[in-house]
């Protein structure tokens, strides 16, 4: 067997405003670009002026944007509200733009309200680095004691919530204050953090949406704009919930491999795929993440190669890459045989998009203001492990 095929390593880069430098990033190693035009506000078309503009400013230094993440889903979408379908031809004239900047890939999630929810950022390994960090816990005390959110009244026991009031009483000001900033912070790419009054205003929307309704407007959604992505060539790529479980109340519906298979099922287009979070899928103990490769893998346009660690107490922190709770090797090894298998089916897109999701706040990181998880030594750290990984086990198997 003598197969040459490698993932295609990718970075993501926020734009002018991220603290690492195009120029710096051409040093990593790497010239496929992740970006996102995060100046325009949610749901509104990215026109193809805005578009090109950022592919300019990338391909000035010989990088190429390889991979949208992500375009947004307006609320309106994920609530079925009226204006939604108004926010889905927006969403579709946005993927006709992308595909005319010669963009393919787009990544985008489904979770109501909030992106992505830590408790801690800066959570102190034994090394001396900094990881992010969840704690259901802390969750506990901000959902109850801070937030008041009246439903969470219901769903914790006597003792969780003794644990939290404990938990809460342990803090002071300053780090209460910094608890629920990190709980209510916004999209990555962006400073924006909720108030509790306007967060509450939204779990007031999602009062009547559970998970039942939130997929079905999620199948609604993919129902007209995969036809949109299919005739204009754009593979679009659900991503993982994060953490996979409700939060806050709030449903979630992509969370395990059941939810990624009626997904893919619901609209059966190979334009319909799938992000492959390790870090994020990793976090719910039953996700066999290898065995989701294996199943689902033909599906996957997008890989996000992070670990985690769960603990016993149903916390988790994001491990360094190849250690924690995420079996990596498992991982790697059924990517390239997913690769293997697209090279033998003579598939144009064997070079499977990879990026070095997250890494530890170390060293040299201190000294700049980088988007939680987003530093450069850290990543940088992670994305060379990966490659050896990646190189090791390629090597053993087909070459
Ligand atoms: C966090 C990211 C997520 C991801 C979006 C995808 O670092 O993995 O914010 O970009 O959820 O839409």
């Amino acid at each position: 067997m003598h197969q040459h095929f490698h993932l295609l390593h990718t970075w993501r880069w926020f734009g002018p405003d991220d603290p690492i430098s195009l120029t710096e990033i051409r040093q990593i190693g790497v010239i496929d670009l992740v970006s996102a035009l995060h100046h325009i506000p949610c749901g509104e078309v990215w026109t193809v002026e805005e578009i090109a503009r950022r592919k300019n400013t990338i391909e000035k230094v010989n990088l190429r944007w390889t991979v949208v993440e992500s375009v947004n889903i307006h609320e309106s979408i994920k609530t079925a509200s009226p204006e939604r379908e108004v926010y889905i031809e927006k969403y579709q004239q946005t993927l006709r733009n992308l595909a005319r900047c010669h963009i393919h890939t787009v990544c985008y999630n489904f979770m109501p309200v909030l992106d992505w929810t830590r408790t801690h950022l800066s959570y102190l390994m034994p090394d001396g680095s900094y990881a992010l960090r969840y704690d259901p816990v802390a969750l506990a005390a901000f959902e109850l004691y801070m937030l008041k959110r009246e439903a969470a009244e219901t769903i914790y026991t006597k003792e969780e919530k003794e644990r939290a009031h404990g938990y809460l009483q342990s803090l002071s000001a300053t780090e209460k204050n910094r608890l629920q900033q990190t709980i209510l912070a916004g999209l990555p790419g962006t400073d924006e953090v909720f108030s509790p009054e306007e967060f509450r205003k939204y779990l007031e929307i999602y009062q009547d949406i559970d998970a039942a309704a939130l997929r079905e407007n999620l199948i609604y959604f993919l129902q007209q704009v995969i036809p949109v992505a299919e005739e204009v060539g754009i593979r679009m790529c659900i991503h993982p919930d994060d953490p996979p479980f409700s939060v806050l109340g709030l449903p979630r519906v992509v969370s395990t491999e059941q939810d990624l298979d009626y997904i893919l099922k619901a609209v059966p287009s190979m334009h319909n795929g799938l992000t492959f979070c390790t870090g994020s899928l990793g976090a719910h103990a039953d996700n066999d993440l290898p065995g989701i490769i294996r199943r689902l893998g033909d599906r996957i346009h997008f890989l996000h190669l992070r670990n985690v660690q769960r603990e016993k107490d149903g916390s988790f922190y994001e491990a360094d890459h190849l250690e924690g709770s995420v079996d990596m090797y498992g991982v790697m090894k059924a990517a390239l045989e997913e690769q293997y298998k697209r090279v033998q089916q003579q598939r144009p897109d064997v070079a499977i998009p990879m990026r070095p999701d997250h890494g530890h706040q170390m060293t040299f990181d201190a000294d700049r203001n980088y988007y939680p998880g987003y530093s450069a030594i850290g990543r940088l750290k992670g994305l060379a492990e990966l490659r050896g990984l990646e190189m090791g086990i390629r090597k053993s198997l087909f070459e």
